[in-house]
């Protein structure tokens, strides 16, 4: 592997394919924009500029290092360029910064600071380009862009969609989806992984943080909040605590704190969904039709195969993601008891997620023009809204949900993170049919961050074999072999997102596998020390199937909990 020297220092080569692996483990965190570890490497922006000995300057992100080599980072040339490249994307940037809703986490502003850049001495920008406000999720500011291309790799390599890419040339250059269409009017699914990655505003998350406040300050609503799960693990990070922290009972007392009515939890209505879809599950194998049954709680992979895999529709569960199903118990059944009109009781999501503001908005989620859910607040947006009330959120004590639709099973919880609803399907089915294993079932082999993981399992005498895939791009390599016949499966998870929802497009940045591993780690540990194991444990969701219902996946489970796809 060898050694070389960075400003002046011997520095081990560790297996790193570029120097600014190496650079940066060295301590000296250059700065990137169009870098990212789990995407392609691209070397456009220039920032990563070092001097070499042997071949002068070049991009430290797409040079391999070589043994002997003498590189150094901050010479008088490197910072000129440096500063050089900045000032020459704010001459081409909108830089209305303070009404930004990328200020204060925008990368360009934040380097212009680190850089000591003190004025933009080229021209200014031509006329303002109008936003694309047509998405439900996403919002594109073509002003703010630097062409970096982050959100084209991101989309392309993780996604295998390429909603955006290059065109034209030279200093016409724009980032932009096919023949210029609005968003509403292409293929893309609304994961929100392209805005993940965008380092300044030119992509967004779609805010409805106004819609909430303005439903909190209305006297004749309540507002009736829902909890997801990966959203517990991540909170913190917007105020400064480590990834993976468990916030979910500041969460509970900052929602109360701003004038949130009930809170609850997804993870009831997880449980729910494991238990009707374990049902339907069972009644496909013993039927043998509609096989593999392919989940159905994560929006963008819905809109995916309704777009390019339409045949596979009547496989897809037809449940209700967790979401829907809560606002649909809290519209139908909950407002009731507070005697209240379903439109006067205003249910509110928080997600790690925006594909899950697209859901809301579907037509087929609504009852007489009243949506079941009425507005999704991502991870982050949550975060701003504690802080436009200027709450210490962490000098908030923990406060325990409300009852009955605040208790859920550790089944439930683990749907935050890729493998979850496989792992609790399994509990579930395991502990009907008094399969192998009728304790505490830790189901490993469909945990972890890998795109794609097969397991096994023995329930009511069959070998169920089961997929879990995360990432668009894996579940089409997926259907690829399902098609070809070179795989086949009983069931099989997709999570649109890496890692599942704790690496949704609304979780707070960094959102890469580092965050991904310690948020889902935390969720296995809450999990681990939870008392209600399986989803039948959940007494309050038992009473439910059996007091709303009269029992599981029958009619009125159908009317209130599930779907149905038109192709
Ligand atoms: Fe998820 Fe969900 S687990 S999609 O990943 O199924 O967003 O966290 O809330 O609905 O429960 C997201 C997370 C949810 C739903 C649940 C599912
Ligand atoms: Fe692609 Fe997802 Fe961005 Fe849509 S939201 S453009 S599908 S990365």
């Amino acid at each position: 592997n060898g050694k070389l020297i960075i400003d002046g220092r011997e520095i081990d080569i560790q297996g790193e394919k570029n120097l600014l692996e190496i650079i940066r483990r060295a301590g000296i965190n250059l700065p990137t924009f169009c870098y990212h570890s789990e995407l392609s490497i691209y070397g456009a922006c220039r920032l990563c500029l070092v001097e070499t000995d042997k071949m002068g300057l070049v991009a430290a992100c797409s040079t391999p290092p070589q043994e002997g080599m003498v590189i150094r980072t901050n010479t008088l040339r490197t910072r000129r360029l440096r500063k050089m490249v900045i000032e020459l994307l704010l001459a081409n940037h909108e830089r209305e910064c303070t009404t930004c809703s990328r200020s204060g986490r925008c990368k360009l502003q934040l380097l212009a600071h680190q850089l000591g850049v003190k004025e933009v001495r080229f021209g200014k920008r031509d006329k303002k380009v109008p936003l694309d406000l047509t998405s439900p999720s996403i919002v594109r500011d073509p002003n703010k862009c630097i062409l970096c291309g982050d959100c084209v790799r991101m989309c392309k390599e993780v996604q295998g969609l390429g909603i955006w890419d290059f065109a034209h040339r030279g200093s016409k250059t724009v980032v932009t989806t096919a023949f210029d269409k609005e968003l509403s009017d292409v293929a893309c699914v609304n994961c929100g992984q392209c805005v993940s990655v965008c380092p300044t505003g030119a992509l967004t998350v779609k805010s409805e943080i106004d819609k909430v406040w303005n439903a909190i300050h209305d006297p004749d609503k309540i507002v009736v909040a829902q909890i997801a799960p990966a959203v517990r693990v991540a909170l913190g990070e917007e105020f400064g605590l480590n990834a993976g922290e468990d916030v979910t009972g500041k969460i509970v007392a900052g929602l109360k704190l701003i004038g949130v009515g009930r809170v609850f939890d997804t993870l009831f209505t997880a449980d729910m969904t494991t238990i009707e879809e374990a049902n339907e599950l069972l009644v496909r194998l013993e039927k043998n039709e509609n096989l593999p049954i392919f989940t159905s709680c994560c929006p963008a992979w819905v809109k995916y195969c309704e777009q390019f895999h339409a045949d596979l529709l009547p496989n897809v569960s037809s449940c209700r993601s967790p979401q829907q199903m809560f606002g649909s118990v809290v519209k139908k059944y909950y407002a009731k008891k507070l005697n209240k009109r379903p439109e006067d009781v205003f249910v509110l999501s928080i997600m790690p997620c925006v594909a899950k503001k697209f859901e809301a908005q579907r037509p087929e989620f609504t009852t007489g023009g009243v949506p079941d859910v009425d507005a999704v607040l991502t991870t982050v947006e949550i975060a701003q809204m504690f802080k436009e009330a200027s709450i210490d959120f962490t000098a908030l004590p923990n406060k325990a949900f409300d009852n009955p639709l605040g208790v859920g099973s550790g089944a439930a919880l683990i749907f935050g993170a890729s493998g979850g609803v496989m792992e609790s399907v399994v509990r579930y089915v395991s502990g009907l049919t008094g399969g192998d294993e009728v304790g505490r079932i830790d189901f490993l082999p469909v945990r972890g961050m890998e795109g794609i993981k097969k397991a096994y399992v023995k329930a009511g005498g069959k070998i169920l074999k089961l997929a879990v895939v995360n990432g668009l791009a894996n579940t089409e390599k997926l259907i690829s072999m399902l098609k070809s016949g070179e795989a086949s499966f009983d069931a099989i998870e997709v999570m649109s997102c890496p890692g599942g929802c704790v690496g949704g497009g609304g979780q707070p940045e960094v959102n890469d596998t580092v965050a991904r591993t310690r948020r889902a780690g935390e969720i296995y540990e809450m999990d681990r020390v939870q008392q209600l194991h399986k989803p039948q444990d959940n007494y309050f969701v038992v009473k439910a199937f059996e007091e709303w219902f009269g029992g599981v996946n029958n009619h009125e489970t159908h009317h209130a909990l599930h779907t149905t796809y038109v192709p």
